[in-house]
C-alpha cells in the first residue's frame, strides 16, 4: 500500500472516534464509563484503523495471486495489543492526547486489557513474534490456532507454595477479534471406516464444528496486517430440544458440553506431553479445521489441487499439528479423489516442521489403541504413509512403533524441511533424536536460529533506550535491527554511556514503582537487577542460582565489610501444575527469599524478589529494567531461548551456559561482553556416565556442602527438615541436569559480574555492547530465513 494510504488519524478524530464507540458499541455515557468501556473504546477505535490496510493486504494478496503462510500453532502468546496497535499505526501520541483530554489515563486504561495468554512460554511467544514480522515484511500470511476460553493459569503464592486459578481473559468482551459466524467446519471424531470399490469412507462418532475468529496482526507503521484465524469449538446442534421436551435438561446440553470442552482449555505443559484423549482431539480439531479452510481458500481462487504447493506454505510448530498431515492427505485422496501416492507427495511439498526441544518427554506420541479409536481414518493413512516412506528410503523406521504413534517421526517424514531453532540445537537434532532420519533423507533438517521482533521488545516496552537509539543513529532501526551496529562508535563517548546509563536507570525505577504499587516490596534502583524469567523446569536451573545466592548470602555474613555489589536476585515464572519437582524449587525460592530478606547484616547487599505470575505484561517491565540475564540451562538443553535475545537487546548481558542461542549471543556481542560459564554440551554427556559424579562434585565444594547443609537442617524451612528432603536426594544421588558439577564454576563468574558491575564504566560499556551486537535477533531476519529457505514466498508488494 502507498504510504499515504496509512490510515491518518489525529488526536481531535481519535478522541470523537473513542466517545462514539464508548457510547454506540459499549452504551455507556461518560460520567458513568469504567476503566474497561475506556478501553473498549479506545480498543475499538483503533480496531478501525486497521481494516484498511488489512483489506488492502488481502486485495493485494488476490491480486497476485501470491503463496501464502500458514503457520499452525498450538500456542500464540500475544499477551496486550492496545500499545502494539498503537506503535504499529503510530497513533501513540494521539491516543494519549485524546483519553487525557477525555479525562483518562492512558497507562491505565493500557493497563486495564488483559493479556491474551494463549501459550506456555517460549515456543507461544516466538509465535506471536513471527505474526509480527509476517506482517512487517508484507507476507501473506494466516496464524492458525485455538480460541482457548482459558489461557494460561494466573499463579499465587501462599506461604511460598505456588496455587493455580483459571485464568479468565473472554470473561470480558475480546476487543480485536471479528467473529465469522458463517466460517465453520464439521470436525470428526471416532466411529469407523469402511471401503467399497477401493474407496474409504469415514464414518464418524461423534462431530463438532469448527467456528473462526480473525484478529488482524497489523505490522510495522501499518503497511500490511494478516489474519489470526482462532478456532472455537461449537456443537453442531445447540442442544437437543426432545431431551429438553422430556424435562431431561442435562441431556439436553450434552452436544454443547463436548464442543465446548475442546476449546475450553490451554494445556499448562510446554514440554510434556500429557496423555490425554482431549489433548489429540485439540490438536486434530484445530488442524483439521486449518487444513479446511486452507484448500477453500485455494479453490475458491480457482487453482487446482495438484498444484498445491505453489500456493500453500504450512508450517508446523513442533508436532502439536503433525496430525494435519494425514488430514490433508485424507481430503486429498478420499475427498477430492487423487492417488494416494500423489495426495502423499503433494501433501509433503507443502508441509514444514520445525523441531523446538530434545528433551524426550516432550516428543509427542499416542497409544496407537488411543488413535486408532479417535481417529480410525488417519491410523490406516499413517500405515500408507510408512509404507510410502520405506519404499523411498529402504528405511526401517517407523511411525507406529511398539503400539505407539510418533508423532515427531510423522512430522518428519511428512515435511519437505525440517528445522531446528539455535545452530548448537539443530546440530543436536541431527546427531541425536532424528540422527535415523537425518541419514535417510540427507539434508531435509536446516537451522532457523530463532528471533524477536524488536517493536515490542525494545521500541515499545523501553522508550527511554530507543529514544537514545534514534537519537544516536537515527530513525529505521526498528524494522532493520542490523542498523544498531551503529552503536558501537558511540560507546567510545562519555556522553553516550551517560545516557545509556540514565535509560537503565529510569526502567529500573519504574519497575520499582510497580514492585511497590502492586506488591509492596521495596528494591532500590542503585543495586544491580539480576534477572531469571522464564519457565521453571530442573534443565533451565533456577535452582543453581538459588543455591548461589545462599552461598553468596553466606560469604556476606561471613565477611560483612568486603567490597560486596548490591544485588536484587529477580525471579518469574511458572511450573506445570503437575510438575513437583518444578513446584518445590519455587517453594524453595520463597522461603530462602523469607530468610534473607529478613536479615539486617545483608538486607542493603542481597534481596530476593520473585513476583507472582508472571507473564508477557511482567516481561515487558523486567526486561528493560535488567542489568544481568541468567541463561544458565544444562548445555545442549535449551533448544533455543529467546528471553535470553529479549535481555541482551534490552542491555542486559549474559551470565550463562553454551546452550541453545547463548552460543549465537556471545558470538554476535563479543566474547568480552559475555559471562561464561559451565559444562559443554558434549561434557555434560561425559560427566553423566561417571558413577556418583555429583556426590564428588559436592564434597570438592566446601561453599556448596554448606548451603546444602542448611537446606538439610532446615534454615528456610522453619526448622522444617523434611520439606527439601526431594531436592536434597536428587542432588545427591542423580542430578541429571548437573546442577552440583557447574556450582563453583557458576559461583566464580558471578563474582567477576559482581566486579564487573562495581566499576559503572565498564558495566556501561558492556550492556551497550550488548544492545549494539544484537541486531542479527530480529525476528524479521528469522523470518526472512523461513520464506527464503521453506516456504519460497515473497511479499506481493517486493519490487
Ligand atoms: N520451551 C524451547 O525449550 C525455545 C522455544 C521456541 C521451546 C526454547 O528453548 O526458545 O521452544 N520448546 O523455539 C518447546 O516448547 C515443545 O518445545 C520452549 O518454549
Amino acid at each position: 500500500m502507498p504510504r499515504d494510504a496509512i490510515p491518518q488519524i489525529d488526536a481531535a478524530a481519535l478522541k470523537a472516534s473513542i466517545s462514539t464507540h464508548l457510547k454506540t458499541s459499549l452504551g455507556k455515557d461518560a460520567a458513568h464509563a469504567s476503566t474497561y468501556d475506556w478501553r473498549m473504546s479506545l480498543s475499538l477505535a483503533m480496531r478501525d484503523l486497521v481494516v484498511d490496510p488489512w483489506f488492502a493486504a488481502t486485495r493485494d494478496t488476490y491480486e497476485a495471486k501470491a503463496k501464502r503462510v500458514y503457520y499452525l500453532s498450538m500456542e500464540f502468546l500475544i499477551g496486550r495489543l492496545i500499545e502494539d496497535v498503537a506503535i504499529n499505526l503510530g497513533v501513540e501520541e494521539a491516543a494519549r492526547t485524546a483519553l487525557t483530554d477525555l479525562g483518562q489515563d492512558y497507562q491505565r486504561v493500557v493497563a486495564n486489557e488483559p493479556d491474551a495468554a494463549l501459550g506456555n512460554g517460549g515456543l507461544g511467544r516466538l509465535a506471536a513474534c513471527f505474526l509480527d514480522s509476517l506482517s512487517t515484511l508484507a507476507i501473506p500470511a494466516y496464524g492458525y490456532g485455538i480460541r482457548y476460553e482459558h489461557g494460561l493459569f494466573e499463579q499465587r503464592f501462599e506461604n511460598g507454595v505456588q496455587i493455580e486459578t483459571a485464568e479468565t481473559w473472554l470473561s470480558q468482551r475480546h476487543a480485536w477479534e471479528f467473529e465469522r459466524p458463517e466460517v465453520t467446519y464439521p470436525i470428526h471424531f471416532g466411529g469407523y471406516v469402511s471401503e467399497s470399490e477401493g474407496k474409504a469412507v469415514w464414518h464418524p462418532g461423534e462431530s463438532v464444528l469448527a467456528s473462526a475468529y480473525d484478529t488482524p496482526i497489523i505490522g510495522w507503521q501499518a503497511q500490511w496486517a494478516n489474519t489470526l484465524r482462532l478456532w472455537a469449538a461449537k456443537p453442531l446442534t445447540l442442544f437437543d430440544l426432545e431431551s429438553f421436551n422430556r424435562g431431561d435438561y442435562l441431556a439436553a446440553n450434552a452436544p454443547e458440553s463436548l464442543a465446548r470442552t475442546i476449546s475450553r482449555v490451554l494445556y499448562p505443559d510446554d514440554t510434556t506431553d500429557e496423555g490425554k484423549e482431549l489433548r489429540l482431539k485439540q490438536e486434530y480439531f484445530f488442524s483439521a479445521a486449518s487444513v479446511q479452510d486452507v484448500l477453500r481458500r485455494l479453490l475458491s481462487e480457482g487453482h487446482a489441487l495438484d498444484d498445491l504447493a505453489d500456493h500453500v506454505a504450512i508450517q508446523l510448530n513442533d508436532t502439536h499439528p503433525a496430525i494435519a498431515g494425514p488430514e490433508l492427505v485424507r481430503l486429498l485422496a478420499d475427498i477430492h479423489g487423487m492417488p494416494m501416492d500423489r495426495a502423499i507427495a503433494t501433501a509433503r511439498a507443502c508441509l514444514g516442521f520445525t523441531n523446538h526441544t530434545l528433551l524426550p518427554e516432550a516428543l509427542e506420541r499416542w497409544p496407537e489403541g488411543l488413535f486408532a479409536r479417535i481417529l480410525p481414518r488417519h491410523h490406516r493413512i499413517i500405515e500408507l504413509i510408512q509404507d510410502a516412506h520405506a519404499k523411498e528410503t529402504g528405511s526401517d523406521i517407523r511411525i507406529i512403533d511398539h503400539g505407539e504413534v510418533k508423532m515427531g517421526e510423522l512430522a518428519f517424514i511428512m515435511a519437505h524441511t525440517i528445522n531446528g531453532v539455535s545452530a548448537l540445537h539443530t546440530e543436536l537434532v541431527k546427531e541425536t533424536v532424528f540422527a535415523d532420519l537425518n541419514t535417510a533423507y540427507p539434508g531435509r533438517i536446516i537451522n532457523q536460529t530463532n528471533g524477536i521482533t524488536p517493536r515490542r521488545w525494545l521500541y515499545t516496552c523501553n522508550k527511554p533506550l530507543g529514544d537514545l537509539i534514534t537519537e544516536t543513529i537515527g530513525d529505521g532501526w526498528q524494522d532493520d535491527l542490523e542498523r544498531l551496529g551503529g552503536l558501537r562508535p558511540h560507546i567510545d563517548d562519555a556522553g553516550f554511556r551517560a545516557q545509556f546509563r540514565a535509560a537503565k536507570l529510569s526502567n529500573k525505577h519504574r519497575l520499582a514503582a510497580w514492585l511497590k504499587t502492586r506488591d509492596d516490596v521495596t528494591i532500590d534502583p542503585e543495586a544491580m537487577f539480576d534477572v531469571q524469567i522464564k519457565r521453571v523446569h530442573e534443565y533451565k536451573r533456577q535452582l543453581l542460582n538459588i543455591l548461589e545466592t545462599i552461598a553468596l548470602w553466606n560469604d556476606i555474613c561471613d565477611s560483612p565489610n568486603g567490597d560486596w555489589t548490591p544485588r536484587v536476585k529477580l525471579f518469574g515464572g511458572k511450573a506445570a501444575p503437575g510438575y513437583a519437582m518444578a513446584k518445590s524449587i519455587i517453594h524453595l525460592i520463597n522461603d530462602v527469599a523469607a530468610t534473607i530478606n529478613s536479615d539486617p547484616r545483608t538486607r542493603d547487599l542481597l534481596q530476593v524478589v520473585y513476583p507472582e505470575n508472571y507473564n508477557v505484561s511482567m516481561a515487558e517491565l523486567l526486561i528493560p529494567a535488567s542489568d544481568l540475564s541468567e541463561q544458565i540451562s544444562t548445555a545442549g538443553k535449551e533448544a533455543s531461548g529467546t528471553g535470553n535475545m529479549k535481555l541482551s537487546l534490552n542491555g542486559s548481558p549474559t551470565i550463562g551456559t553454551l546452550d541453545g542461542a547463548n552460543v549465537e549471543i556471545r558470538e554476535q556481542v563479543g566474547h568480552e561482553n559475555f559471562f561464561l560459564f559451565g559444562l559443554t554440551a558434549q561434557e555434560v554427556e561425559a560427566r553423566r556416565r561417571e558413577h556418583g559424579f555429583s556426590r564428588r562434585a559436592i564434597e570438592e565444594s566446601p561453599r556448596l556442602t554448606r548451603v546444602l547443609g542448611q537446606i538439610a537442617s532446615g534454615v528456610f524451612s522453619q526448622s522444617d527438615r523434611e520439606r527439601y528432603a526431594g531436592i536434597l536426594h536428587m542432588l545427591y544421588e542423580q542430578d541429571f541436569f548437573l546442577v552440583t558439577c557447574d556450582f563453583d564454576a557458576y559461583f566464580t563468574a558471578q563474582r567477576a559480574v559482581d566486579q564487573a558491575y562495581r566499576n559503572a564504566d565498564r558495566w556501561t560499556r558492556l550492556a551497550a555492547n550488548n544492545t549494539a551486537g544484537m541486531g542479527w535477533f530480529s525476528s524479521d531476519r528469522t523470518i526472512r530465513g523461513y520464506a527464503n529457505e521453506i516456504w519460497k514466498v515473497a511479499s506481493p508488494r517486493a519490487t
